[in-house]
């Protein structure tokens, strides 16, 4: 493998998007006031992306958690749908982090793609399950992802591949649209409105989803530290933002603005209606949180 030590190039070429044909949408927003792109179907040519990046020696590590009941419920499916779509003709490393190793299942793999399964401790909170991912993320990239893997993109698990999730999807630093609130007006959006909390935040850009984000390396390690160290400080003062480490995630994203962002079609709830959704790339897995969720 290639060490990832072409960060200059990759950001030049990458940041030319000269082929996105803004003009295929009309029907939506198809850029930020930064000017950053969201991808929809049919503003870019798939062809031209996996060239750049096959080209450019890219290659991809993807997190995922599977923690508790959420390893049988979810992880199967997640893994083997990837494996379908994620990232086609790319390097791709999956990390996946349980406390039961023994339990993920066999997947079989194709040419250049492996996996990782590393033990962490299952969180009593399911608030801290989730938002400690964070720190995980934060220590696999300073331990291993840096040397071997120019991006890295972080998952939820309950969810689905469905259609191509692409080279088109890779950036210095990517953002996820909420299929719930891309229409809404920002007053409707879930930041989170408590003065006490570091994730506090009155107004922004959108609302982004926590399901996925990524990046080069570097983004994702200063990502992820930055929201760990907020998280704590939150717990220090007793208080915890309204929807985890999703709330702050916003916040880092109204504070440091995504090169990337992706439409809902990457990451799509199937029971919402989808006029402007083409395709859906990944879909939202139906949750039983009766038998998923245990009460505390
Ligand atoms: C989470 C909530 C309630 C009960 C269990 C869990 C749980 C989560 C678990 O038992 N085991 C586990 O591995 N997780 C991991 O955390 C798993 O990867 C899962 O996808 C992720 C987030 O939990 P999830 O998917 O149930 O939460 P959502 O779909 O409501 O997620 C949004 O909000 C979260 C914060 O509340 C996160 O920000 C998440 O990234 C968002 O998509
Ligand atoms: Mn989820």
């Amino acid at each position: 493998d290639l060490p990832p030590d072409n960060e200059e190039e990759h950001r030049q070429i990458i940041a030319m998007d000269t082929t996105l044909d803004f003009g295929a949408r009309p029907d939506v927003t198809a850029r930020a006031s930064w000017m950053a792109p969201i991808i929809w179907e049919n503003m870019f040519d798939p062809h031209y992306y996996d060239q750049i990046h096959i080209h450019l020696h890219s290659s991809v590590a993807l997190t995922v958690f599977a923690v508790g009941r959420y390893l049988d419920a979810y992880i199967k499916t997640f893994l083997t749908s990837a494996e379908k779509h994620f990232m086609l003709g790319l390097p791709v490393t999956y990390y996946v982090f349980t406390d039961t190793p023994e339990k993920v299942p066999n997947i079989e793999l194709g040419p250049l793609r492996k996996l990782k399964v590393i033990e962490v401790e299952k969180h009593s909170r399911w608030q801290d399950i989730s938002m400690m991912r964070m720190r995980t993320i934060s220590d696999i990239i300073e331990s291993e992802i840096r040397h071997s893997f120019r991006y890295v993109f972080c998952f939820d698990v309950d969810q689905e591949f469905k259609g191509r999730f692409g080279t088109e999807a890779l950036g210095e630093s990517v953002a996820l649209l909420h299929a719930h609130y891309y229409k809404l007006p920002k007053y409707r959006f879930t930041y989170d409105k408590n003065p006490k909390s570091k994730a506090f935040m009155e107004t922004g850009d959108f609302y982004y989803h926590a399901a996925i984000f990524g990046g080069f390396w570097e983004n994702v390690k200063n990502l992820t530290d930055v929201c760990y160290q907020r998280i704590m400080e939150d717990k220090m003062n007793k208080v915890e933002a309204l929807w985890h480490d999703e709330s702050h995630l916003n916040k880092y994203f109204w504070l440091n603005k995504p090169h990337r962002l992706l439409s809902p079609e990457y990451c799509w709830d199937m029971s919402l209606p989808a006029k402007d959704i083409r395709i859906s790339r990944l879909i939202w897995a139906r949750k039983d949180y009766h038998t998923l969720r245990e009460r505390h």
